[in-house]
């Protein structure tokens, strides 16, 4: 209730800011695009995360405007980087709310941005109701240029035949299955085949998660796409991309 309120102020006094964090090729070392992730730190409560606010914001109806907010904020950001890819996440509520193809196409025409920089990651829960309108708003968002994610693959119920039914161009391997290296007898081969299947479906395929050299090392005998994670880079403010760039180049 309280949190809801302070969220409603951040969003309308923009005191809400966006982190991005890069994509890179798999050797680590030339980044490819970057993926947008909000923080809120409230001037009384200090930092929340986004773990925490994004449920209350589904909760109360903030969803939208908070998800519009992240989504001009990123346009808006990303200029600086014309090179880059643009990764933003979009809640399930968003995804399903009847508004939501006409204001990202609004968004992105507000902003000049070319829609074929831009991809929106979505967990599988989007697609637990397989009603014909998400089925349609996939097709929709995916007919203007930009590209659809599945993000945290892995990790549902049925995240098999998810891919099965719908056509994303990308599957984010949820970063357990990269933790999981480190002791998971199997986890090398759970992996790899994870990642042949992806690409035999057509899709790109990102590793996120990704914390040491050691993992770096796995992923490029792989046919993954491209690698996300602390190792690379944590999630930085926009000034600090091109520092990013050169550092890692
Ligand atoms: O960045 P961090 O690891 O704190 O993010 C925690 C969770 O919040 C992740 O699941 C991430 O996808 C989600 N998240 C971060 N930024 C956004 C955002 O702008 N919109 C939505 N819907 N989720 C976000
Ligand atoms: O659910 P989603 O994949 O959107 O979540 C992204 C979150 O993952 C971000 O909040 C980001 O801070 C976090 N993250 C990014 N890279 C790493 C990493 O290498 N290790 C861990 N533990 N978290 C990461
Ligand atoms: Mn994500
Ligand atoms: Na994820």
């Amino acid at each position: 209730e309280n949190l809801a309120h302070a969220l409603r102020r951040a969003i309308d006094t923009e005191s809400l800011h966006v982190l991005y964090q890069p994509q890179t090729t798999i050797d680590g070392r030339t980044v490819l695009s970057v993926e947008a992730l909000l923080r809120w730190t409230d001037p009384d409560m200090g930092a929340i995360s986004p773990s925490v606010f994004v449920p209350i914001a589904e909760e109360t109806g903030l969803i939208n405007d908070l998800g519009l907010y992240v989504l001009r904020q990123a346009c808006t950001d990303a200029r600086a980087w014309p090179h880059l890819g643009l990764a933003v996440n979009v809640s399930p509520t968003q995804f399903r709310h009847p508004r939501f193809i006409d204001d990202l196409r609004e968004t992105l025409e507000q902003a000049g941005f070319d829609p074929a920089r831009l991809e929106i990651e979505v967990t599988e829960t989007v697609f637990a109701t397989s009603s014909p309108e998400v089925m349609e708003t996939l097709t929709r968002v995916q007919e203007m240029g930009v590209r659809v994610a599945l993000d945290d693959f892995g990790v549902g119920y049925s995240s098999l035949s998810y891919l099965r039914r719908f056509p994303f161009d990308t599957l984010k391997i949820d970063r357990s299955f990269i933790a999981d290296l480190e002791i998971g007898a199997h986890a090398h081969s759970i992996l790899s085949t994870i990642i042949d299947l992806g690409e035999a479906l057509g899709m790109k395929v990102v590793a996120e998660g990704i914390e040491t050299a050691h993992q770096v090392a796995i992923l490029q005998r792989t046919n993954c796409d491209k690698l996300q994670g602390f190792f690379m880079s944590r999630p930085v403010p926009p000034e600090q991309i091109r520092g990013v760039e050169d550092r890692l180049a």
